[in-house]
């Protein structure tokens, strides 16, 4: 996933974009980006691109000359691919120069006004970029538990009209807060063999697990928990304990004994819920937009860190 855009020039900040969180500290980033630009500078690495690995991290950053001088980074995480990236950061580089070209740098502090230009003028890059590698949700759990209600809540908002089981893989492209996802909603392993069901998820950057809250229900899920642990352990989990309104719920205290994990209640046919959904999924890819806190505490089960 792409996780931020910057365009420095010396330690004046053209545009600094994040899609999504790199580091826990919200400085370390640009801190780090800073004193590339400076080594880059000092080596004289002009023009050609630079792939840097930073932990889980990778940033493909460019010093350029001419029109003016500046440092360009992308920043994303290791299961992208630069060979898709690079062709595409040339080719913002090149609108870029043409921009400053036209619009000399005003002389003195930038203004926010010169700034805007230059992210209206990046935006189709963006987006262009944002379309290389959407993350994956993988939507798993048994039968009839409101997965595939999930899934639409998450791409439209809706849910559907009326119920008609899925018998085989389905994928969404959906949007969360303006970022491309795909939504694989999975059929309950007891559908496929356990090879098709373990392939399905692989690649997973995220799992949302769907209970009907049910004592029965949460003892197989059980086992899910096991399974993604093993052959995912990097994907971010969400064990959405759903149906909350039915008489065979248990309390998130129960089905948090049970499966030894935090659960989120849920409710999957009120479409008025979607935002709830919406917004848990984005934080599980850890989404940077207007309107995700990530300072309260949340249902997130992470894996990674
Ligand atoms: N009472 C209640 N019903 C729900 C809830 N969520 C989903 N349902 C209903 O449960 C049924 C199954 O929902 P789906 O979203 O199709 O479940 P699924 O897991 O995709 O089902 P399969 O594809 O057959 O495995 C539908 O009739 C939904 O309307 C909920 O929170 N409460
Ligand atoms: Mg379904």
């Amino acid at each position: 996933m792409l996780k931020n855009l910057t365009i420095l020039n010396g330690q004046e900040v053209y545009l600094n974009r994040d899609f999504a969180i790199s580091f826990k500290n919200p400085e370390a980033l640009l801190q780090t980006l800073k004193n590339i630009d400076e080594e880059v500078t000092a080596r004289g690495f002009y023009n050609d691109e630079l792939v840097i690995d930073i932990i889980t991290l990778k940033i493909i950053c460019y010093k350029i000359k001419e029109p003016i001088p500046y440092f360009i980074s992308l920043t994303y995480d290791d299961s992208s691919l630069p060979d898709q990236i690079i062709p595409k950061m040339h080719k913002l580089i090149k609108n870029l120069n043409k921009f400053f070209e036209k619009n000399p740098v005003p002389v003195g502090p930038i203004s926010d006004e010169y700034k805007g230009l230059i992210e209206s003028e990046c935006s189709s890059n963006i987006d262009d970029l944002l379309m290389l590698r959407p993350a994956k949700i993988s939507i798993i759990g048994n039968d009839f538990v409101g997965k595939s209600s999930i899934c639409e809540m998450l791409q439209s908002g809706k849910i559907p009209k009326k119920y008609k089981e899925t018998t085989n893989l389905k994928n969404y492209k959906a949007k969360l807060f303006g970022m491309p996802v795909l939504i694989w909603d999975i059929p309950d392993p007891g559908d496929l063999s356990e090879r098709v069901w373990e392939s399905f998820i692989l690649g997973s950057d995220a799992v949302i697990l769907v209970l009907d809250s049910s004592r029965e229900n949460a003892e197989e899920s059980k086992l899910m928990v096991d399974l993604t642990d093993k052959i995912i352990p990097n994907a971010e989990l969400l064990i959405v304990a759903n149906k909350h309104d039915t008489e065979e719920a248990l309390s998130p205290e129960e089905l948090e004994s049970i499966l030894q994990n935090k659960v989120f209640p849920f409710i999957a046919n009120k479409p008025e819920n979607s935002i709830f959904i919406q917004k848990q999924a984005a934080k599980l890819l850890e989404i940077k937009a207007d309107g995700l806190d990530y300072s309260k505490e949340d249902f997130i089960i992470q894996r990674n860190d």
